[in-house]
């Protein structure tokens, strides 16, 4: 143990991908009375939005769960149960489920938040590892795994993803993103919108690329209207471009030139313009403008991954990169260097080792999709699910089908849920198994500093003491023992920690003359140890370690993006694999539908500034003003359909009756309804007086991407009928 007595006031938002730094005020109680931004963090630079301002709010929120409760299933009422009780009856009723089904009877489902927590990056892994079950099903196969996928075939890690060099870059062709509502997603870039403004300060451009005029659209130097799902073709036809017109320029090393080529020549810019209602000229311009500027980056989020060509959309987003001579390159697309948790990967990524037991969807990344989960509980059989563990996840709201799982939930034979509240999902479970306050973990940004667009690194010390209460990595780490009937009780998080921090001294040389970590925790003791062993570590030439995090607290600026390759890519060849085999086969598919008819309506989703997913509609002044759950309907749609305040919107998964928002800000032909809202069957309080309604009730959860499994949420085919 070391000396560290560092406690202040400082932290990292923990609610969105930004990584903005908080100043924070704390009366003598412990409530957080105060919050700012951080002027004096390097990346954020004083950044903070609506949602960070509500840090107290959330953090204390009154109807949060505190202690353990277990649900009665004759009366469907909640008890308060002691930590000993709720783990105990853990190891009663769930070991005897495996034991006499096998292990696929279990099924883990992982949450978005998992990505922003501790807990999430270091004990989540204890239980995978527990349940040993194929049946893993997280948010990413309802987000981003078209961009691993395709990253993990083009650079043979699906981790090692390029982002846009925002600050530097001359040209940001951006699609499917929204990031004045979201501050951005797999490009960690605080103060996004302040980015783009310099951008075009700069005399860089700036196009946008969506179905909705959004306020990034707004602030862009050009806007395209894209039909829903359709951005493949798009990039396809500048793809044809780039080649057709010999404006290719790659500079990285890459097989697959040619078979790249072969595979854009049918989607030539007239042949995908009636397709995409982007004009042929607009698409051979864009092409023209990325060849030409000194730099550029083409970024594609999540509108185009939740759409069912959503990997090949993000493979082409990078083969431009590469064809226009900016991957890896200051201005283009670059791959960050994090300081700690970065990959360990040595064998190619490959997909579909293995497929799920009724669809045989393929798995990803060890995971199944989760538009396949529900099935998997409802489907007799060996191997049927009967038991689910979610961590940080409201897969109710989450999920295509909703309303489906939701049902599916209501019939297992056992659920624990480690969450903060009783929601959708979580009032399903036999034992909820609350987290401490934000304020009581620690937070170090081990999965989204990987995409950051500078490197930088800030770590930030509980705040408050946890009491007798325990971490949220004690109670994974307590929980993975007790779900196999192993002893449960002793400090079950020491001895998971002793093991990694073991095992990493052996691989690196270190274990015999065994150096001493720091940190107050085994948790920072673990920190301590992957900063120095990583790339600007103590251990490693460099000079970072955890002393040196909490003697700044306003974290590290560790410098711009730079050029990695050929040194990250682990793929077989060694080289960036422009034309991968599996992703050729989708090409086939699109080609087959390129005059394919667009239904009358479709609908995608949106996401709002002062919301989160589904759990955010809880506090008050978040959910007022623009924050409301209508659909968004072009006023001539409305005049056209006939409809009045409200319509009712059928899809093939299900049917809603929602209020309608007219604006020309969406294309005709196309509504826009919010994720995350439904909260009929919530016990918070604020969120069910302002319930909306479950978008993805009408999402199908019957149509994945094909590689990658991914749901899609956006283009779905759906009628408009008068109320
Ligand atoms: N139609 C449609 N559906 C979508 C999307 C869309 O665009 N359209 N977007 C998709 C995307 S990108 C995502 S990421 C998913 C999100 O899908 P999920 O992760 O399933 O949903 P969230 O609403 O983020 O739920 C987070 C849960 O974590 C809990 N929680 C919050 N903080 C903590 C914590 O510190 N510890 C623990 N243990 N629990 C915590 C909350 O109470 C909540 O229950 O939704 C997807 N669903
Ligand atoms: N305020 C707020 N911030 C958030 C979240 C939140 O819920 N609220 N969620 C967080 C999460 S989990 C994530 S993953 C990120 C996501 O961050 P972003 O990727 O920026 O997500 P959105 O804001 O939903 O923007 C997606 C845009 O895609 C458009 N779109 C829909 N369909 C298509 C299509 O087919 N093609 C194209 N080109 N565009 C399409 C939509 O109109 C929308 O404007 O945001 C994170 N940040
Ligand atoms: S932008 Fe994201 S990280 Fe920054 S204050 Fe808002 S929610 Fe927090
Ligand atoms: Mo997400």
């Amino acid at each position: 143990m070391s000396e560290i007595t560092s406690r202040n006031l400082l932290r990292t938002c923990p609610l969105c991908e930004a990584v903005c730094g908080l100043e924070l005020q704390l009366d003598a109680d412990d409530h957080v009375t105060s919050v700012r931004g951080d002027k004096l963090d390097p990346f954020s630079q004083g950044f903070i939005c609506p949602k960070g301002a509500s840090f107290g709010q959330l953090d204390e929120d009154p109807d949060r769960v505190t202690e353990p409760l277990i649900r009665d299933r004759a009366t469907d009422t909640w008890r308060t149960a002691t930590w000993d009780e709720a783990f105990d009856y853990i190891a009663e009723r769930f070991p005897p489920i495996v034991a006499e089904h096998g292990n696929q009877s279990a099924a883990l489902y992982l949450g978005n938040p998992n990505a922003h927590t501790v807990a999430g990056a270091l004990y989540v892994p204890v239980l995978i590892r527990a349940l040993g079950t194929k049946n893993l099903f997280s948010a990413s196969t309802a987000d981003q795994m078209p961009k691993q996928v395709a990253s993990g075939l083009m650079f043979g890690d699906p981790l090692r993803i390029p982002v846009p060099d925002l600050d530097r870059t001359d040209y940001l062709l951006m699609l499917g993103a929204n990031p004045l509502e979201s501050n951005g997603s797999l490009c960690t870039a605080p103060d996004f919108p302040g980015r783009l403004k310099a951008l075009r300060k700069r005399g860089g451009k700036f196009v946008v690329v969506d179905p909705r005029a959004t306020r990034t659209a707004k602030l862009a130097d050009e806007h395209l209207f894209v039909r829903p799902g359709s951005d493949a073709y798009l990039l396809f036809g500048i793809v044809h471009t780039l080649f057709a017109e010999e404006l290719t320029s790659v500079s990285v090393e890459a097989n697959g030139l040619d078979e790249l080529r072969t595979a854009a020549l049918k989607f030539t810019p007239e042949a995908v313009a009636a397709r995409t209602g982007v004009p042929a000229a607009t698409i051979g311009r864009l092409a023209r403008e990325l060849a030409a500027a000194p730099t550029a980056a083409v970024y594609a989020r999540i509108g185009t991954c939740t759409t069912e060509f959503g990997t090949v959309t993000q493979w082409l987003v990078d083969a431009i990169n590469v064809l226009t001579g900016n991957l890896d390159v200051p201005g283009g697309a670059m791959f960050p260097e994090a300081a700690a948790g970065g990959i360990t990967r040595t064998k190619p990524f490959r997909i579909g080792r293995w497929a799920s037991r009724v669809r045989g969807l393929p798995e990803a990344m060890g995971e199944l999709p989760v538009a396949t989960l529900a099935d998997e509980i409802l489907t007799p059989g060996t191997g049927q699910v009967r038991a689910v563990v979610t961590v940080a996840g409201n897969p109710v709201l989450s999920a295509p089908s909703g309303a489906r799982l939701d049902a599916a939930f209501a019939q297992l034979d056992f659920m624990v849920s480690v969450d903060r509240y009783v929601n959708e999902t979580t009032r399903h479970a036999d034992v909820i198994l609350p987290p401490p306050r934000p304020v009581q973990s620690p937070h170090y940004d081990f999965a989204l500093l990987q995409f950051a667009v500078r490197n930088y690194a800030r770590y930030s010390p509980p705040l408050v003491p946890l009491g007798d209460r325990p971490s949220e990595g004690a109670v994974l780490a307590r929980l993975g023992a007790a779900l196999t009937g192993q002893p449960h009780t002793g400090d079950v998080l020491a001895m998971v920690d002793e093991l990694i921090i073991s095992g990493t001294l052996h691989k690196a040389g270190l274990a015999d003359r065994r150096p001493e970590l720091r940190g107050a925790t085994s948790t920072e003791q673990r920190l301590d140890l992957m900063l120095r062993v990583g790339p600007y570590g103590e251990w490693n030439g460099g000079s970072l370690n955890l002393q040196v995090l909490l003697d700044n607290p306003h974290g590290i600026d560790l410098g711009p993006l730079r050029p990695r390759l050929p040194g990250v890519l682990i793929t077989a060849s060694r080289r960036v694999e422009l034309a991968p085999e599996p992703l050729l086969d989708e090409v086939e598919r699109m080609r087959a539908r390129i005059g394919e008819a667009a239904p009358d309506y479709v609908l995608i989703g949106r996401r709002q500034l002062r919301s989160n997913n589904s759990w955010m509609h809880n506090v008050a002044p978040l959910v007022s003003g623009s924050n409301k759950c209508t659909l968004h309907i072009h006023p001539e749609d409305v005049a056209k359909l006939g409809l009045g305040s409200h319509a009712v919107v059928k899809s093939a998964a299900g049917t809603l009756t929602v209020p309608l928002e007219p604006t020309e800000a969406i294309m005709p032909g196309v509504v826009s309804l919010p994720h995350g809202w439904g909260h009929q069957d919530s016990e918070q309080t604020v969120a069910r007086a302002h319930a909306g309604v479950n978008a993805n009730v009408l999402t199908d959860d019957s149509i994945v991407d094909g590689p990658s499994g991914n749901a899609v949420f956006n283009g779905v085919p759906v009628t408009l009928i008068a109320t």
